[in-house]
């Protein structure tokens, strides 16, 4: 009966909404305490920092024992150095924010909880928030409410910065989904999928006929198709933000912030494993549409030959086939859209093969569903819910919505 999360200021699970906006009254830092909140005797708080190679080690042994895991734990995250500089550092990034709970006497790490500032627009409103990412509690305290306290206290050191709203991702199911979207998954590399259990034969097919089903071009099929560059970046920002005019809840960058997330913080490091993976399509100096997707792979556990499965995961792209109509939701407009998402997300597929990636992942978020099904992607077991903290607002839906329901 969520014995935590009625005390918190979120929509309830009963509750319609009638009016988008902040849910707890406005408060100053000044009203927020300045003191942690008290951890039982065992326990103490740290500020992990993620700068400092031993620190982050902590960080990493505690998700990838802990973190999310499939059901029958044959795989788990193989988070890197490389992918939490990434995701950890964006611009304004803060060490306060990097919160962990270890054993007072062994020092062990047995807690993280992690935010990050963004900019939210919500229809026409844009809110200064964060998002939380990496909860996590060591599978041996688990049950024990530890978490409703690593929620406070993330909260009070978001608050002592003056932001009050929050958006997280979660697979479980709490007050309230502001959106509901399922994972999708296509196979580029159905043998080694099926090898270690990742796709299952369907009955009446063989091997061959599967591998024939997936088989994607040997070579991209856009003309002007290439890694974004630095030269790339006001072009193809200017881009994403005409592109997501089309939707109702967005995060909105920052140049710098732009530059972050789709050029990486790699900084110019040899043999690093690369995380972000952004490409532009040229046409007459001008960027017509770009995409984007990170590499975040799975360990895998016990299987002698394959250790490792490569997973992409697409994350933003941006087109200008629909921006010239002035119904940019007709039928026309999103046909042209349809046909040119179709082209690049096939591509899309093909560098992601030849980053030597096994599955590319997507959500049925936004305008996703225009090309999942015409590209294979197959639904997964996997939903996404998403939320907002304070901040109440009418359900995000689309984007378009085709007609299959996933
Ligand atoms: C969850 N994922 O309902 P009630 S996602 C939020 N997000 O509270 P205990 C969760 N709340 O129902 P356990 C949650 N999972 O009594 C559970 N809860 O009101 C709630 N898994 O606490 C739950 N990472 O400590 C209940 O639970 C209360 O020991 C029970 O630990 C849960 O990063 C967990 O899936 C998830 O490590 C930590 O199972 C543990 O079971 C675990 O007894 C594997 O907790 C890893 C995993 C979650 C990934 C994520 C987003 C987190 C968002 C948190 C909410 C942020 C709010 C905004 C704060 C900033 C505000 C500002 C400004
Ligand atoms: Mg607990």
């Amino acid at each position: 009966d969520y014995k935590f999360w009625k005390t918190q200021p979120v929509t309830r699970l009963d509750e319609s909404v009638d009016k988008e906006g902040p849910i707890d009254r406005k408060k100053t830092p000044e009203e927020i305490s300045e003191l942690p909140l008290p951890l039982l005797g065992d326990f103490e708080w740290c500020t992990v920092d993620v700068t400092d190679q031993n620190q982050l080690e902590d960080v990493f042994l505690l998700l990838n024992e802990n973190y999310v895991e499939d059901r029958d734990s044959t795989f788990r995250f193989k988070y890197t150095r490389e992918f939490f500089n990434w995701s950890l550092r964006s611009p304004g990034w803060k060490k306060d924010w990097h919160v962990g709970v270890r054993v007072r006497s062994s020092k062990k790490l047995v807690a993280f909880i992690s935010a990050i500032p963004v900019d939210l627009k919500v229809r026409e409103n844009t809110v200064r928030s964060v998002e939380i990412n990496f909860l996590c509690v060591h599978k041996q305290l688990r049950g024990k409410r530890l978490t409703p306290v690593l929620i406070k206290e993330i909260t009070r050191r978001v608050n002592r910065c003056d932001i009050w709203y929050a958006l997280y991702t979660s697979g479980t199911v709490l007050p309230s989904p502001v959106s509901v979207c399922r994972y999708t998954h296509r196979p580029l590399n159905w043998g080694k999928l099926h090898e270690v259990g990742f796709t299952h034969m369907p009955s009446h097919a063989t091997r061959m006929q599967m591998n024939a089903k997936y088989a994607l071009p040997e070579k991209t099929n856009t003309d002007g198709l290439r890694p974004m560059e630095e030269k790339d970046l006001a072009q193809a920002h200017q881009l994403l933000e005409a592109y997501q005019a089309r939707f109702d809840l967005v995060q909105t960058f920052t140049k710098e912030e732009f530059k972050h997330w789709f050029l990486g913080n790699d900084e110019g490091t040899e043999n690093t494993e690369k995380v972000i993976f952004s490409y532009v399509v040229e046409k007459d100096g001008k960027i017509t549409d770009f995409f984007s997707f990170y590499s975040l792979p799975f360990t895998i556990l016990n299987n002698s030959v394959h250790k490792e499965l490569g997973i992409g995961y697409l994350f933003y792209y941006a087109s200008d086939a629909d921006l010239e109509y002035s119904d940019r939701f007709s039928k026309e407009a999103t046909e042209t859209l349809k046909k040119r998402l179709c082209s690049l997300m096939n591509d899309a597929c093909i560098l992601a093969r030849d980053a030597k990636m096994d599955v590319f992942n997507a959500l049925t978020s936004q305008d996703n569903t225009l090309f999942l099904d015409p590209l294979k992607f197959g639904p997964g077991d996997g939903f996404l819910n998403f939320y907002l903290f304070n901040y109440r607002a009418f359900p995000i839906t689309g984007g378009i919505k085709e007609d299959k329901t996933y």
